[in-house]
């Protein structure tokens, strides 16, 4: 069954992501816009909890349901949440469009209901050898974050 997600961002930056998977089997399409960044990278995630109540800190830590170390998208183990990286030109603006075959708009990766962050610094996807690297890719502060919610197909 085709399902489609989307995401407000609303923080110290704002945009929109947008989540198409076709089928329950086909990679996750995942597209948007970020504006009122920093030039360069910035850490992309999914993060376990739906909750903003405290702000995007509420939303607890990467959403990994297998008890994985953090890394980047391609790498064979990780967080079901890692995303890697957004690039913002000089603009400031990102523009995303990736796919991605493990999370998942239905069953155990499900990401409805959980929240998107974007950070202040880079994520190093798990290779950059700080004390944070294994579990957040040290990527700072969270500049913005908004609850993935059911989108009309
Ligand atoms: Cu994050
Ligand atoms: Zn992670």
């Amino acid at each position: 069954m085709p399902a489609k997600a989307v995401c407000v961002l609303k923080g110290e930056v704002n945009g929109t992501i947008y989540f198409n998977q076709p089928n329950c089997s086909s990679p996750v399409e995942v597209t948007g816009e970020i504006s009122g960044l920093g030039k360069g990278l910035h850490g992309f995630h999914i993060h376990e909890f739906g909750d903003n109540t405290n702000g995007c800190i509420s939303a607890g830590a990467h959403f990994n349901p297998h008890g994985k170390d953090h890394a980047g998208p391609t790498a064979a183990d990780r967080h079901v949440g890692d995303l890697g990286n957004v690039e913002a030109g000089s603009d400031g603006v990102a523009k995303i469009n990736l796919k991605d075959s493990v999370i998942s708009l239905e069953g155990e990766h499900n990401i409805i209901g959980r929240t998107v962050v974007v950070h202040a610094d880079p994520d190093d996807l798990g290779l950059g050898g700080h004390e944070l690297s294994k579990t957040t890719g040290n990527a700072g502060g969270r500049l913005a974050c908004g609850v993935i919610g059911l989108a009309k197909i």
